[in-house]
Parts: C-alpha cells; structure tokens; sequence
C-alpha cells in the first residue's frame, strides 16, 4: 500500500485541508506526541481554514524517541485522526504540520527554528515529566543531570533548555516577541512554564542571565490552558483500520474520542491563531478549568486505572464497567472533588461528572489502564492528593480519593520494577521494602518525598485509610466491591 503523502494524497481525489505550500511555519510545537496530533494540531488546522490565515504552520519537535518525526518525514508531515466512538467523524488528514524535527538528534536546528522570526508561539505537549520540576517547590531542578547539561552549555535536549536558549537566540537576534503555550494537564502551567524558563536563565552565567530574564520580561508571555482530549496510543489495529478508510498507509495516524476541548488565558505577546474559531475558548479562569479537570476527568481516569489494574481489566471502559469501580469513582468526585474546587461559572458540576464518566465507557477507544496508569508519580500529587488535603482541611474524611492513592500504592508494590513505567521506578523501589504488605508499603510510600508533602506523610487518619483501602483491594475484586457498596 502506498504512503501517505502531498502526492498520493491527491492521487486519491482528496487532498490536504490547507494549501501546503502557502503555510508559514508560526508555531514550534514540542512533545510530538498521539496528544499534540489530535488536539493542538487539528485546532491550528481548523483556525487556519476558519480564517483563511496560513501563518501558523507547525514545526514539530519530538523530545526522547525521534519514532514520529521519522513516520511524518516521508509523509510531509500528514497524518490523520480517527475518531472514536459515539458521533464519531471520518477519518480526516490533517495538514498544518510543516515540518518534523528529531529534537533529541538536531537540538541545533530546534533553538534555530524557536529563534526564527516567522515563529510567534511555542506550544507544548511534554507530559509532567517533561518540565523536569520540583512539584513542592514548582522549580526548576536543577540536580537533573539532562538540565544541568543543557546549563552547561550543550546543545539543549529538555524542553526548558530548548525554549531558554530559543529565547536567548530571538534577544540576540532581535526576532520579537513570542508567547510560550503549555498545553499539559498541570494547574497554573503557564506560569509554571514561565518560572521553569526564567529558573533556567537565573542558573546561567551572569552576563548571559541578566540578558536573558531582561529580554523575557519584556518580551515573552505564557498563558495557561486547559486541554481535554481522550487519545490512547495508536495500535497496529487502528493502523490498519485507518489504511482501509484512507486506502493509503500512514504510520502517523491517531486515535481519539470525538470530544475535544481547550480553554485558552488570553495573553498573547504576539499574534496568534484565531483558535476560537475552531472551538477554543479563551477565558480568564483558567485555573478554574483546569483544577475542574485535574481533580474530576484525570482524577477520576487515575482511579478507574489502577483499581482496573488490581483487577485485570486491560481498558478505562472495562474498569468503568464494573459498578463498584463506577461509584467509587462518581462519589469521589461528587463527595470529594468538587467541594474543594471552584468552578468556572460556565461549568455545571454533576454534569460534568457525569460527562467525564460516559465519555470513559467509550467501548471504541480502547484506552488502556496501563496507560493511563503510567507516571504515577507525576499524577497523584495534583490529581488525587490535593482532593485528599482539601477534604481533610474541610473537616471530612478523604475515603474515596484514599481508595485510590491506596490503588497506585499498591499498583506501585506489586508491579515488577521492569514493567513499572515511571520515570521515579529505581527511587521508589528503594523505597519500597522487600516483603510487601500494606502494613509495610503503606508508610514507605507516603514517606516518599517526591509525592507526598510531610503533612500528609505524618497525618494518621489518612494512613489509616490507606491501610483499610490497600487491604481491602488484596481481598480481591469482588470483597472490594462489597466494601464500596456499602460505603
Ligand atoms: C490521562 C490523560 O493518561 C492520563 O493520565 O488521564 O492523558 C487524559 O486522557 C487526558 O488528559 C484527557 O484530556
């Protein structure tokens, strides 16, 4: 079967969206990830059309694996996205990205094309891990060997060092001002981003770091957004099913539910893509969307995935079907989420809640818990144990949010190290005593720094909790579900 590309596309009697070659590169996207295809791809390509504005072609940068830019290279940076599920759209190919880069093999040419004057905007989707931060202090750490390399002057491979010396590059350059758009699921990620950056700067020789801070300050914005789009990795299946529909081969294709959402802050420091015009809202209570969202959808996502985990289901759907899971899930949200959060006055709670809960029974999407489920050490912090610490501040008991901290501890525990894919493994199995029960792992997780702040590491009602829950899931599936159902 051919590949997909400019040529064998059109030999199909289809073709590209956008006009190809009219498109300036606007954008640097990094993290080329299934995510950034589905989400921030096809919003740029849909405010382009909507506005018949070219400039905002994405150069993509892929971060550790260079496998996307290699699949997007023979096929002119097009691919397309599948939806899933109920109302699910055809396949469509999108066309707005120009260019793929292997940040990881041409660091050079990624500061080259952030540096670039045509560039306006730097999008990302790097996951949590990807920021290379102290979640208790929301630093920049510095002791990470790969950070402390890109200060020392190497051509940078992090995300941060690429976009510090992307900046440092436009101040010398005089290429104008750009504006620094994180798109990860991370409370306050704008200006989490813009601290990152400026810690960077901060760490490097004087002159070069008075240079640096001055021109961002002037110079450089970082909005926070929200962004909701469920996509589970692409299989050979969906590969497969995507090559019938096209009746060409694209290696780059991607899966997703048909629902999508992005909520913009509107702080631009140059011009930008009318992404309203492609649904996005751009709103001043960002941090509202995006608290709704951490501590409801990806909370929620979190729990079903590692109590799915515990029970041998492979899929979201699957551990959304099981009704005990369902409830447990629900009434945290309901009992224990949503007191502790402030929503945006155009949000309705339950209904949200009972959204998110529908959009995860999707059958078709075929998202896996062991994905979800990965980085926990990433996730619960602001997922799960801010809901925990708001409970408790409120004087209530955190006992659906504990069941599934109890859950990743325990997913944690009884993992081989070799399949626990979490960039803290080799630290958290040092913590991790040799014979694993709860009475024995339960302290040693909630002594781990990295994820637990010393108030609830010493608080003993939560503790108890855990031990309940985390006993509760080694009786099995169904002793699990009875305690649920009568809680
Ligand atoms: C998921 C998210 O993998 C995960 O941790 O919770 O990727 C989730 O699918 C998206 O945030 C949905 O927008």
């Amino acid at each position: 079967m051919e590949r997909l590309s400019n040529s064998t596309l059109a030999a199909t009697g289809h073709k590209a969206a956008l006009q190809r070659d009219g498109l300036q590169p606007g954008i640097v996207h990094l993290g080329l990830g299934a995510f950034a295809r589905a989400h921030t791809a096809v919003f740029t390509e849909d405010a382009m059309l909507a506005a018949g504005d070219p400039q905002w072609g994405i150069v993509g940068v892929t971060q550790r694996s260079d496998a996307v830019a290699r699949q997007l290279a023979p096929q002119d940076g097009l691919f397309a996205v599948a939806e899933r599920g109920e109302g699910a759209a055809p396949a469509r190919v999108v066309s707005s990205i120009v260019e793929a880069i292997s940040g990881r093999d041409k660091p050079e040419l990624v500061v080259e094309r952030i540096g670039a004057a045509a560039t306006k905007i730097v999008t990302l989707t790097i996951t949590e891990k990807g920021y290379r931060f102290n979640p208790q202090t929301r630093t920049l750490d510095l002791d990470d060997t790969e950070t402390s390399e890109d200060l020392g002057g190497r051509p940078p491979r992090t995300a941060v060092g690429q976009i510090a010396r992307g900046l440092q590059r436009r101040a010398r350059t005089g290429a104008g001002p750009i504006t620094v758009v994180s798109c990860d699921n991370l409370p306050g990620n704008g200006e989490l981003t813009g601290t990152l950056v400026r810690n960077f700067a901060v760490a490097l020789p004087t002159g070069e770091s008075d240079e640096l801070l001055a021109w961002i300050d002037r110079n450089a914005t970082f909005p926070s957004t929200m962004v909701d789009r469920m996509v589970p990795a692409t299989t050979d299946a969906d590969l497969a099913a995507v090559e019938r529909e096209l009746g060409l081969r694209d290696e780059a294709a991607v899966v997703a539910e048909p629902f999508k959402q992005w909520v913009i802050e509107d702080n631009f420091a140059a011009a930008r893509p009318r992404w309203e015009d492609a649904g996005a809202l751009f709103s001043t209570d960002v941090a509202a969307w995006e608290s709704a969202k951490l501590r409801l959808l990806n909370a929620s996502h979190s729990m079903l995935a590692y109590l799915g985990l515990a029970a041998g289901k492979a899929t979201i759907a699957d551990a959304v079907g099981v009704d005990a899971f369902r409830t447990a899930c629900h009434r945290m949200m309901l009992e224990e989420a949503l007191p502790s959060i402030t929503l945006p006055v155009e949000l309705d709670g339950e209904r949200y809640c009972g959204e998110v809960l529908r959009r995860f029974a999707n059958p078709a999407l075929g998202h896996t818990t062991a994905k979800v489920g990965s980085d926990g050490s990433q996730k619960i912090g602001l997922r799960l144990l801010a809901t925990v610490r708001g409970t408790f501040d409120a004087g209530r008991e955190p006992k659906w949010a504990a069941l599934a901290v109890a859950a990743w501890m325990r997913h944690v525990a009884t993992t081989p190290e070799t399949d626990l894919n979490d960039p803290l493994t080799k630290e958290l199995e040092a913590v991790l005593p040799e014979r694993r029960t709860a009475d024995t792992v339960v302290p040693a997780l909630l002594g781990f720094r990295p994820v637990v702040d010393p108030y609830l590491a010493g608080h003993e009602e939560f503790r108890n909790l855990l031990l309940h829950w985390y006993r509760s899931i080694d009786n099995g599936p169904l002793s699990l579900g009875n305690e649920i159902n009568h809680g």
